[in-house]
């Protein structure tokens, strides 16, 4: 076995394959680009070599630069993880020349399939069933109209070279052909820079089934079961499973059988998988074959027990695969659900940013009641605090679950996902939980249209939030004042003044649903908030008393109902966590609007005449911008002034008690 290895990419599965190689006493080798230096892959490897700028093109893709790193700190072996430089021949090949082993299929592997035709070709020779259709070199115009009139309409169009999508065109009639045809061949030559293409009978509702394979040096290969892929949006996987629902033992057999002849028609070695496209039927035809260890792989790790790094570690090593086909089984029912840093309202653009919050739920644990057990499962190759910047896959994480069957895995992924709070950027986490809890997922309903299909039920109109989530908000503002008036050695909610003892005092916090204000009145009477909402409770108050706070975690009392949540605020945003649902709500704070016009020369001064009632800092603090530093009574309503920008409390010109008229300078504030 290798005592070390270069793993030759970033994320999650540098991680991943970091967390085997640990295991199995194997060290490991990071590369990593300039946005990259602070990552969790370069953390949890024993060494860790910068490669280049962040580009890509300019790191984790140059094989020459990731060569000479594995050769200079002595490792044996490179895994390519998914992407990058792991289906490219020439690194494999690249890999062997210089002495390497590529934790990977030979060259030859990946180029047989990297040709669609010529794949084709092969699996035809190999058995493998294929979609009825046209393959051949014959690229005329007039040739391939009629081997599509002799297919039957609707037919597909796909670019020999293409992949992932790119270069296909439906053609329902054969009057449509030609032109089609040409269309397709414009976008396969500027894509690929290669027109061909291929010509298959068009299957309109398929399901995507892919089948992993494993072979090792000696000749030996095994099929460790199918995924369901299905869910997908523009071809990128949302949702896997594994097995695939409706699955019979004979078909998943054939499809086996199937997908390993494919294997072994290419002469294929190292963990494989084989992609079909089945019909509601269960027929099932022959799509591509990916030559890497797939994203999804941990779904067929949690069904068969089995550690896919490990296999692909000892047939590397050229140890022989660790089961026989007889040997493997097969074990209730996983779930993965890609959780990525994108924004479903707004088309699912990249959402860039910094993870401010990020808490997950348990990871691992194994809950056994009655009858009842399941396992949570994160990849993740980012922590709180880490950016998903533009240069790469936007994945915050995979979340894997496993249950004993379906309905089992689906409520232990409903959990989970209720219990993931992300915030600092946008997430698919709302989406995730709509889809699996709608009723084609969870009738298992399954194909490869299926989100566009159910598009209305999986982006209903935003109702108003309710008075719970303002409530947990409020608390959360009311408290965070109330800390930093402790803090500063004040404490006017125990004075004895009597200000805050007058019921008539009431505050507006001018939250803001969806865009549009949704404010909350509050009046503080002893020791307990009112509560007033124009949409809830009419013009009833609510009463609301703190049960419990415990850092973000709030637990609150509101007329006869205990209401608990998590709220995050982040700059004029409120995050409210509550009953598994993420809630945003704008704040609009009017006195730290007011100071940004007054903070130029420094002047804070008082919006309208009134008393000071809290002060927030002392002479000569430093502070950050926005942050509280005194609490003015006027008109019956408090108000806080913030700081306007970072800077230094020079002078307070008050004291707690005082009067000021109108536009009084409060105090000396000098910007940094
Ligand atoms: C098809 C098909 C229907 N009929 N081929 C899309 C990506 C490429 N790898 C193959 N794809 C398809 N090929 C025939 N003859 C439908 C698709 C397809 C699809 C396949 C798998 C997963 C998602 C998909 C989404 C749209 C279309």
């Amino acid at each position: 076995m290798f005592t070390k290895i270069l793993i030759a990419n970033r994320g999650e599965i540098a991680c991943r394959v970091a967390a085997t190689a640990r295991r199995m006493g194997i060290k490991t080798v990071a590369v990593y680009s300039e946005a990259d230096a602070g990552a969790k892959h370069v953390a949890v490897c024993d060494e860790a070599v910068l490669i280049g700028p962040p580009a890509a093109k300019e790191s984790y893709l140059r094989a020459d630069k990731i060569i000479e790193v594995a050769l200079a700190t002595g490792a044996q072996a490179i895994h390519p993880g998914y992407g990058f430089l792991s289906e490219n021949a020439q690194f494999a090949d690249a890999c062997a020349k210089a002495g390497l082993v590529f934790i990977g299929p030979p060259a030859s592997a990946i180029s047989a399939m990297g040709s669609k035709s010529a794949a084709k070709a092969l699996m035809e020779k190999a058995k493998v069933p294929l979609v009825p259709g046209y393959h051949g070199d014959n690229q005329d115009a007039e040739f391939l109209q009629t081997e599509a009139d002799k297919i039957t309409y609707p037919v597909l169009l796909k670019a020999s070279a293409g992949g992932g999508g790119k270069g296909m065109r439906i053609v329902e009639q054969s009057a449509d052909f030609k032109a089609a045809l040409a269309s397709c061949k414009r976008e396969a030559i500027n894509s690929f820079g290669d027109d061909k293409v291929l010509v298959e009978r068009y299957l309109t509702r398929p399901r995507h089934i892919e089948i992993q394979v494993f072979a090792d040096t000696q000749g030996d290969c095994v099929y460790l079961f199918e995924r369901d892929c299905s869910v997908q949006r523009r071809h990128q996987k949302v949702l896997e499973e594994a097995p695939a629902p409706g699955m019979t033992a004979e078909r998943r057999r054939a499809m086996g059988e199937a997908a390993v002849a494919a294997a072994k028609a290419v002469g294929y070695v190292g963990a494989g998988t084989v992609e079909f496209i089945a019909n509601q039927d269960g027929s099932f035809y022959f799509m591509e074959m990916n030559t890497r260890l797939q994203v999804e792989h941990p779904v067929t790790e949690m069904i068969t027990g089995l550690d896919l790094v490990e296999w692909q570690l000892r047939v590397a090593a050229g140890q022989p695969l660790p089961l026989k086909q007889e040997q493997l089984k097969l074990s209730g029912h996983a779930l993965e659900a890609r959780i990525y840093a994108e924004n479903p309202d707004k088309g699912f653009l990249p959402s860039i940013g910094t993870l401010r919050h990020l808490r997950t739920p348990a990871a691992n644990e194994f809950i056994v009641s009655q009858s009842s057990a399941s396992i949570v499962r994160i990849d993740s190759g980012v922590r709180e605090g880490d950016a998903i910047s533009p240069f790469y896959d936007p994945m915050i994480a995979k979340l894997i679950v496993w249950g004993q069957d379906r309905e089992q895995a689906l409520a232990a992924m409903a959990k989970a996902l209720a219990e993931y709070q992300i915030v600092g950027l946008a997430s698919n986490v709302k989406f995730l939980q709509r889809l699996i809890g709608s009723k084609a997922f969870s009738e298992a309903d399954l194909d490869t249209g299926l989100i566009e299909r159910h598009h209305d039920a999986l982006f209903p109109a935003a109702a108003p939030v309710a008075i719970e989530v303002l409530a947990l908000a409020s608390a959360s503002l009311l408290l965070s004042e109330r800390n930093a008036v402790n803090n500063a050695g004040s404490d006017p909610w125990t004075n004895t003044d009597g200000w805050r003892l007058n019921g008539s005092l009431q505050r507006r916090l001018a939250f803001v649903d969806d865009g549009t204000a949704s404010p909350v009145d509050v009046m503080y009477e002893a020791g307990r908030w009112l509560l007033h909402h124009a949409q809830h409770q009419g013009q009833q108050f609510n009463q609301m008393t703190v049960l419990q706070q415990n850092g973000n975690a709030i637990e609150i009392s509101l007329g006869d109902r205990t209401v608990s949540g998590t709220v995050v605020r982040q700059g004029e945003q409120f995050h409210v966590f509550h009953g598994g649902s993420h809630y945003v709500l704008g704040y609009v704070d009017p006195m730290l609007h007011a100071g940004d016009a007054e903070a130029e020369g420094g002047r804070l001064t008082a919006p309208m005449p009134g008393k000071i009632v809290a002060l927030l800092v002392t002479q000569g603090e430093q502070v950050k911008k926005g942050a509280p530093l005194l609490i003015m009574e006027a008109m019956k309503m408090e108000h806080t002034i913030a700081a306007p920008a970072d800077g230094l409390v020079e002078e307070l010109l008050y004291a707690v008690g005082d009067q000021v008229s109108e536009s009084a300078q409060l105090l000396v504030f000098k910007p940094a």
